[in-house]
């Protein structure tokens, strides 16, 4: 449960300064800095970062001569002996700070894995869940000269939580995104966003926030020349529903015309740069500006190859996708959790299509009403956060859940929500293949009806079924909707060359990637694919010695960023596929 955040969209936009750097760490693995030894809240935890003045001094802990970590960043890959480390990490960082009449201040946390609480001199003042979306905590009337922020962070896994105990991925711990202070006008836009609707319609809305935020006027631009005004209901939030002016030049994958936007309220004013773009299916397809658009796909990891450990900020966001366009994608799965938001302006900058996660993966909780409201609020920060970006035209909900009523109720809530919130773009989750011995597929999962386009994870050729065989393998669905391969896909160790039936060899994930991109002639409905996956991950599901040692090796791309042969395979299929 979030206590004490706010939601904060077009931060990025925002009159920031950086908390980045540094930060002083105590490992603390009993949660003796915020647990009493018999339990309860512990009142001289280390949240209140007090330290010895004299020798004689109860004081047993100091972060001023403490080690350090550097934010943003897992903790996982910056000191070896935190590897495997589950529980929590105390981050303290002083900073000078004033604040100016009529203005408030926030702290704006881009993501921490996985729960976050937050404490201004020794002040409690937010928790959070949910390691990879952003959160905000209002700082105003609080500030004056130097100050404690310290935020006690703990990735240990939860059944209840979203994600659960088991992902195919690291359990990074640490503030993994970039940290800012805030200053925003005492009225402000605490949210705005616009969009362009299927039919051609701009649509959007947001919340003003403030002593002046009722009936208010919000003035938005578009161009030079397009001013609208609305005005916000009596809780400060507005709705905008517009002709979009003729003259406005669409964005479209692979022409990315962005245009300048403000946005003005009172004293406030957002500028950003947005482009509008059409996104519907009819029938089988997908169509971008009413064209039919196949999805040349890749599925990405938030790893930062080269460097190692969680990608964040805007030069990783550039390597990934720059890679991803070196591969003749036209799409980009940000799979299996929200990315930084680096990645879906660099996509829009791009013209690259992007799909969003929620983590909701594997073995969640589908029963408990406190994992749902969990995964509502990540769905609030996501959408909210990334709904006026061009690139994004799918939410996807979910990957691989076993299909259940409580499973599919769930999933069902989830779909209302995003939908709910932006009712223009399609909706997804990628579905579960079991293996299977036939050659024929049917997808009939009940949650397929729920959604606007069929996505399917299945691993023909690695996990199950003949490489030899795969290429007449046939597929159809109960719902006569687009079809996206989300996943497929085989594992190489980069430079580890033999035949072409030795698994692990790059000749055998070629030759896997052959006999898919054959069969996907057998998929009427397709629409797209977004193979598994551009570099390869670490995680700690994968032990084989001597080619896993903790990575899933499903890369096209080596963890030193060297590309395997199957990225040419892939390539030249996807330049013949554009023509
Ligand atoms: C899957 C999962 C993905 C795994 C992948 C694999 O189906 O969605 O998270 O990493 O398979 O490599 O097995």
């Amino acid at each position: 449960m979030n206590t004490g955040t706010v939601l904060l969209t077009n931060v990025l936009r925002r009159r920031r300064r950086s908390l980045d750097g540094a930060w002083r760490v105590i490992v603390d693995p009993y949660e003796t800095g915020y647990v009493g030894i018999m339990g309860g809240r512990n009142d001289r935890g280390y949240f209140r970062d007090w330290s010895a003045r004299s020798p004689s001094d109860r004081i047993e802990y100091d972060f001023d001569t403490s080690p350090t970590l550097e934010v943003p960043g897992d903790w996982t890959t910056q000191r070896d002996e935190l590897r495997y480390y589950e529980g929590t990490v105390w981050y303290r960082r002083r900073f000078s700070a004033d604040e100016r009449a009529g203005h408030r201040m926030f702290l704006h946390v881009g993501a921490a894995n996985h729960r976050c609480r937050v404490f201004l001199d020794g002040d409690e003042l937010a928790t959070h869940e949910g390691g990879f979306s952003p959160f905000a905590v209002e700082l105003t009337g609080r500030l004056g000269g130097e100050h404690s922020l310290v935020c006690q962070v703990d990735n240990r896994r939860r059944p209840d939580a979203v994600p659960a105990m088991r992902t195919d991925w690291w359990n990074d711990g640490g503030i993994t995104r970039s940290v800012d202070l805030v200053e925003v006008p005492e009225t402000f836009l605490a949210d705005a966003w616009v969009t362009m609707a299927p039919d051609g319609r701009l649509v959007g809305g947001g919340r003003l926030d403030g002593p002046d935020a009722a009936g208010a006027a919000v003035d938005l631009t578009i161009g030079s020349a397009t001013t609208s005004t609305v005005r916000s209901g009596s809780d400060g939030s507005f709705e905008l529903d517009l002709d979009a002016p003729t003259e406005l030049e669409r964005w479209a994958p692979g022409r990315p015309v962005l245009h300048d936007v403000t946005w003005m309220a009172g004293d406030d004013a957002i500028a950003d740069e947005v482009g509008f773009r059409t996104v519907r299916t009819d029938g089988n397809r997908i169509l971008v500006n009413d064209e039919p658009t196949f999805l040349r796909g890749i599925s990405i990891h938030a790893e930062a190859p080269i460097r190692g450990g969680r990608a964040h900020g805007l030069a990783e966001a550039r390597q990934l996708l720059g890679w991803a366009e070196d591969l003749g994608a036209n799409f980009v799965r940000l799979a299996h959790y929200q990315h930084d938001e680096h990645m879906v302006r660099e996509a829009d900058r791009r013209g690259l299509l992007a799909w969003c996660e929620l983590p909701v993966y594997w073995g969640i909780d589908f029963g408990s009403a406190s994992t749902l409201a969990d995964a509502l609020d990540q769905a609030d920060e996501l959408v909210a956060r990334d709904r006026s970006r061009a690139s994004v035209i799918l939410w996807s909900v979910a990957n691989e859940t076993p299909p259940s009523e409580e499973r599919t109720a769930f999933l069902g809530s989830l779909v209302d929500r995003v939908r709910s919130l932006d009712p223009t773009r399609l909706t997804t989750a990628a579905l579960f293949t079991m293996p299977t011995t036939e050659r024929t597929h049917h997808v009939d999962d009940p949650f397929g009806e729920l959604v606007d386009v069929v996505a399917v994870n299945q691993y023909l050729g690695w996990y199950y079924a003949e490489v030899d065989d795969v290429a007449g393998h046939e597929w159809t669905t109960a719902f006569g909707k687009p079809v996206i391969f989300s996943e497929l896909g085989a594992g190489a160790r980069q430079g580890h060359h033999g035949p072409a039936d030795h698994r692990w060899t790059e000749e055998f994930q070629v030759a896997v990637y052959e006999a898919q991109l054959a069969m996907l002639d057998h998929v009427p409905d397709l629409a797209g694919l977004s193979p598994w996956i551009l570099t390869d991950f670490r995680t700690p599901l994968r032990v084989l010695p001597g080619i896993q040692d903790g990575w899933n090796r499903k890369g096209l791309i080596s963890d030193r960023g060297i590309r395997k042969a199957a990225f040419e395979t892939l390539r030249r299929y996807y330049a013949e596929r554009s023509r």
